[in-house]
């Protein structure tokens, strides 16, 4: 692993850089199968599923059977711990709820805001190497919390057309409404579309591959919303002279272990904890059943030592991570100085694990430099905010002379007669 050695400020562009992604082709495939799904609906994803799942479907539609069945192959262990994690999810994300307050900006001119939750929402979770359901549980819980009438959810088949039944479980356990086996790009046009199965919906949620991540962009100009913009998944890890080398490389190589184009940061101020740390992973990954991968993201990612760790809350800022740990003992003086990140973890013992399935925050978070300027998904992804004004006759009278003074020098003479009609009766 090459160390880089106090690298200076103008060198920090060139390590913030994530590894860039082929685009090229992706966005004529995705126009492609938007017009597919537009023209042939069920058929279509029926035909897509058969081509990149190889999977003979009859129906995109999961039937109550089968998620009755999937309850029961679910061990009680794994449904005892999806329980816990729902509990703390459902607590943290319910404490987000903002009561009504209605505020008199002048004597009898009352403002307010009422939440009202997105009517339909869809939800993807992407099949490939891990079943992803506890982003059913991130994904589903605050929809369901927000008041969302319609939450349906998209994931592809395996071979034998099943999908995974803690996938079933989990949807089922939090408030899905419905759900549909169709993957990809394809599952996404459908929920922007709507087919004969699969209704329409406003606002689409979920990781997914770079063909899933371009049709949720591609959505957009369908007028359906999107959580984010996405790619790979990464941690950025700050580590003092107190941080514990074994913890470092663990929570370094779960990230990695995403996918070969998850990225890693790490940076210490300590020399010996730098070195303790590679010898470590090169130690657990070893291990890992997915270090092939794991591996393959180790070669993208960037080990740093600097002088401070003001420099390295600095660096952080600048790469804006979507994890950050702070596996620092005075954690708490570093917080006011974090401007950049998805969601950190302080001290020792907050791995990143916590966050991904059980503390109770939500592990959809963005990534590739967006936390810059996008929160993580939290129970405002899914209401919008309606505002509410009531003026008395009294109140009009209070604010009128200041509206009609505006609508006159903006040369809006119908706006300021709107005013002047109510004072004179
Ligand atoms: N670290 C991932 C979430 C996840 N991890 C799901 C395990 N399962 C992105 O934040
Ligand atoms: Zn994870």
């Amino acid at each position: 692993m090459f160390i880089h050695r106090y690298p200076q400020k103008n060198k920090w562009a060139e390590l913030v850089k994530r590894p860039i992604l082929k685009k090229e082709k992706v966005s004529e495939i995705i126009a492609e199968i938007f017009k597919e799904v537009e023209k042939n609906g069920d058929e279509a994803l029926l035909t897509y599923s058969q081509k990149f799942d190889s999977a003979e479907l009859n129906t995109v539609i999961v039937s109550q059977n089968e998620i009755d069945e999937a309850g029961n192959s679910v061990s009680d262990e794994l449904k005892a711990a999806i329980q816990k994690a729902k509990e703390n999810i459902t607590q943290f994300h319910t404490s987000q709820q903002a009561g009504i307050q209605k505020i008199e900006t002048t004597q009898e001119v009352i403002c307010w805001r009422e939440n009202r939750g997105i009517e339909k929402v869809g939800i993807y979770i992407p099949g490939g190497t891990a079943p992803l359901f506890s982003t059913v549980l991130m994904l589903a819980i605050p929809a369901q919390l927000a008041g969302c009438s319609e939450i349906i959810l998209c994931t592809p088949p395996d071979k034998k057309g099943n999908i995974n039944p803690a996938i079933l479980y989990a949807a089922q356990l939090c408030g899905v409404t419905r759900i549909f086996k169709a993957g990809g790009a394809q599952a996404v046009a459908a929920m922007t579309l709507g087919t004969e199965s699969i209704p329409n919906v406003y606002k689409i949620f979920g990781p997914g591959n770079q063909y899933v991540v371009a049709a949720k962009e591609y959505a957009q100009n369908y007028g359906v919303a999107i959580d984010m913009p996405a790619g790979p998944s990464e941690v950025l890890v700050i580590a003092d002279e107190k941080a514990v080398p074994e913890f470092c490389a663990a929570d370094l190589l779960s990230q990695a272990e995403h996918g070969s184009d998850s990225q890693v940061i790490f940076i210490s101020t300590d020399l010996k904890i730098m070195e303790e740390t590679i010898e470590e992973i090169n130690q657990q990954i070893k291990k890992l059943p997915r270090n092939g991968m794991a591996q393959q993201s180790l070669d993208n990612s960037h080990f740093m030592i600097v002088k401070t760790l003001e420099e390295a809350v600095d660096f952080s800022n600048v790469y804006a991570p979507e994890h950050l740990i702070l596996a620092v003992k005075d954690f708490e003086k570093y917080i006011p100085s974090i401007r950049n990140a998805g969601s950190v973890f302080l001290g020792n013992y907050a791995c990143e694990s916590a966050g991904d399935y059980a503390s109770g925050t939500n592990h959809t978070l963005p990534t590739n430099g967006f936390a810059k300027n996008y929160s993580g998904v939290s129970l405002d992804s899914y209401v919008k905010k309606i505002t509410f004004q009531y003026l008395s006759k009294q109140g009009l009278k209070n604010l009128g002379k200041t509206i009609e003074i505006m609508a006159e020098a903006e040369g809006l003479s119908a706006h300021k007669n709107a005013v002047s009609i109510r004072l004179k009766k």
